[in-house]
């Protein structure tokens, strides 16, 4: 299958790996949107969220745990940080397979654009 975040998990792409297991990695985002952006990403190929069933509640906790235990290691915790799904084209989600991203470094604004 030709998709990125596939090549990245797998490896077969470089990239700024934080965190990996057997199911998920984290990496540095290419284009960071705020002075940490940080891209938590499923092995799995699951192209929006919108695919997402019950089979998937422990994979997207264990997507959101890791996401806050990164926060705190890259210490963002006390200040806050934000946690984006995008999906689909008015969601702005540019590639089709899922990721969570955790921004922080800066405020964030309300309502995002
Ligand atoms: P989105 O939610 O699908 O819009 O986010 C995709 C993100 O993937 C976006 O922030 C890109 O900068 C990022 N990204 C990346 O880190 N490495 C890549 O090779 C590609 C996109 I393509």
């Amino acid at each position: 299958m030709d998709c990125i975040f596939c090549k990245i998990a797998n490896k077969e792409i470089p990239s700024t790996l934080l965190y990996e297991d057997e199911q998920i990695v984290a990496f540095n985002d290419n284009a960071p949107q705020a002075p940490t952006h940080v891209l938590i990403v499923p092995h799995q190929h699951i192209v929006t969220i919108n695919d997402f069933g019950k089979q998937h509640s422990t994979l997207i906790g264990h997507m959101i745990l890791t996401a806050t235990q990164l926060a705190k290691d890259l210490s963002l915790a006390e200040d806050g940080y934000r946690l984006v799904w995008n999906c689909n084209r008015q969601g702005g989600q540019a590639v089709y397979h899922i990721h969570l991203h955790l921004l922080g470094g800066r405020n964030m604004h309300w309502p995002p654009g």
